[in-house]
């Protein structure tokens, strides 16, 4: 197989133009679809993201009181949700960006800032986006340690419902993960293991991504069972439905978890537990091993470069 694949960091600049749906327009089920000024200004942020290149200055939202307002009214609801439910990365990170990030009720933090931090934590960058990618793209960026964020906010109609990711899912749920040390490694895997994939790998590779990145429930050190996934980690009614042990659990496995089917407008039936972001990712790992691929890739964090061996 040669599928394309990006080599260096530069190269995700190409994936700007290619978003899926909900970029700078919207579908008309969405919530802000009859709100003219909600789509103009939804217009105007993704065109930043639409010039970003790779290198340059994140851009820098000045945004409005009505957008603060809705900002104000989710972080204080899930800071509340996070007591005893938020695993313990989670809640040992999230002080840390209010103290260094801007992160408060009454502050929309600008994602420049934490991409300098989490840098420093991790290695991992920010970049703007659009909307949705496909996964493939979605997933290369990994490889580099770059998470692609939105920097729109959901229509104030509906503070507790997104149908798509949106600032409030990007740094309340995503961001916090990315400067533990294990998320990050457990994410690259996941990332190296994508480039060049064929599109079942990807289908597979976007599955566990799904359970665990996005929707992952881990035990802790003390055998309770707390959230890192960050659709869970964004929704304070998701997160107390995912713990009231209503949902089936199951622990996170090579066999069960890339074969699972889910839906993505309700709150999921299953989530699949993890020991650790370690074990997890030695579990990434095995399943790399496992990809149809004539290659081996190798990240270079000096040149920023993946190396093909
Ligand atoms: N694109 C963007 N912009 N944000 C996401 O959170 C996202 C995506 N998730 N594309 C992806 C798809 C994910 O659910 C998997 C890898 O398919
Ligand atoms: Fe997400």
């Amino acid at each position: 197989n040669d599928v394309w694949f990006p080599r260096k960091k530069r190269d995700l600049d190409t994936f700007a133009e290619k978003v899926l749906e909900m970029g700078e327009d919207l579908p008309s089920d969405h919530p802000g679809a009859l709100d003219p000024e909600y789509r103009k200004r939804r217009y105007d942020i993704t065109q930043f993201a639409k010039q970003y290149k790779s290198g340059q200055k994140l851009p820098h939202i000045e945004y409005t009181q009505s957008e603060k307002d809705t900002w104000k009214v989710i972080y204080n609801a899930l800071k509340e949700a996070y007591k005893g439910r938020a695993c313990a990365e989670h809640l040992h990170i999230l002080p840390l960006l209010e103290k260094n990030c801007g992160y408060s009720p009454d502050n929309i933090p600008q994602i420049e800032d934490i991409s300098n931090f989490l840098k420093d934590c991790t290695g991992f960058t920010l970049r703007p986006v659009m909307g949705l990618l496909t996964s493939r793209d979605f997933l290369n960026a990994f490889a580099f340690r770059v998470f692609h964020s939105t920097q729109y906010i959901r229509h104030h109609s509906k503070p507790f419902y997104t149908p798509e990711p949106d600032v409030c899912h990007e740094l309340l749920g995503h961001a916090p993960l990315l400067a533990d040390p294990d998320f990050a490694e457990f994410c690259h895997e996941i990332g190296l293991a994508s480039l060049g994939a064929s599109d079942e790998d990807i289908n597979k590779l976007a599955t566990i991504f799904w359970f665990t990145v996005e929707f992952g429930l881990c035990k802790e050190k003390d055998g309770s069972i707390r959230a890192y996934g960050a659709g869970v980690l964004s929704s304070k009614g998701e997160l107390e439905y995912a713990l009231s042990g209503e949902p089936e659990l199951k622990p996170l496995s090579l066999t069960d978890t890339p074969c699972q089917s889910y839906p993505i407008t309700k709150y999921q039936p299953v989530y699949f537990v993890a020991e650790s972001f370690k074990s997890a990712t030695n579990l990434v790992r095995q399943f790399a091993a496992t990809i149809d691929r004539k290659f081996d890739v190798r990240y270079n964090p000096y040149t920023e470069t993946i190396e093909v061996l």
